[in-house]
């Protein structure tokens, strides 16, 4: 099952970020689709995370490597937040679709952020990359805390 995620949503990843807009076949896809990109984005971004707090060494061309994978798995999750999908069980809060505009309020800051993040990464400088992951995080959490249970 993990593979059938893997390989979904790689074949995704191949066909653009253009892709995201699919249907899905059932609203179980959906939110497998969605947790798959949230996960990729977390273990992507806590790679730079890890540098960012000094636990591994910093590295400028892997840091830009993963967020380079983070910048466009983020594109991703949304389109798995479809309203038919409220009856399957998952962490996501009823209020995503009560508040639409505040969900996509808060998913815009957390894009970007990780664009800003994304260009501070590129220019290397290690404090600059830490405010920008911590502002990151923040913006990570502050979705999570109004919108997942
Ligand atoms: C991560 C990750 C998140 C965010 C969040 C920030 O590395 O996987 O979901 O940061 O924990 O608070």
């Amino acid at each position: 099952m993990k593979l059938r995620h893997t390989v979904v949503l790689f074949a995704s990843l191949c066909l653009g970020v253009g892709a995201a807009q699919a249907q899905f076949q059932k609203p179980d896809d959906a939110v497998k689709y969605r947790q798959s990109a949230l996960f990729l984005m977390g273990q992507h971004f806590s790679r730079v995370g890890a540098m960012a707090a000094g636990r591994v060494p910093f590295d400028a061309a892997v840091a830009q490597e993963n967020m380079a994978v983070v910048m466009t798995v983020s594109q991703l999750p949304w389109a798995g937040f479809t309203p038919d999908t409220q009856d399957v069980r998952s962490r996501a809060k009823p209020n995503i679709w009560t508040e639409r505009a505040k969900f996509d309020e808060a998913r815009q800051n957390a894009l970007n952020s990780i664009a800003a993040m994304n260009n501070t990464v590129k220019a290397g400088d290690l404090d600059a990359i830490r405010r920008a992951f911590n502002e990151t995080a923040a913006s990570c959490k502050a979705c999570h805390d109004n919108f997942r249970n």
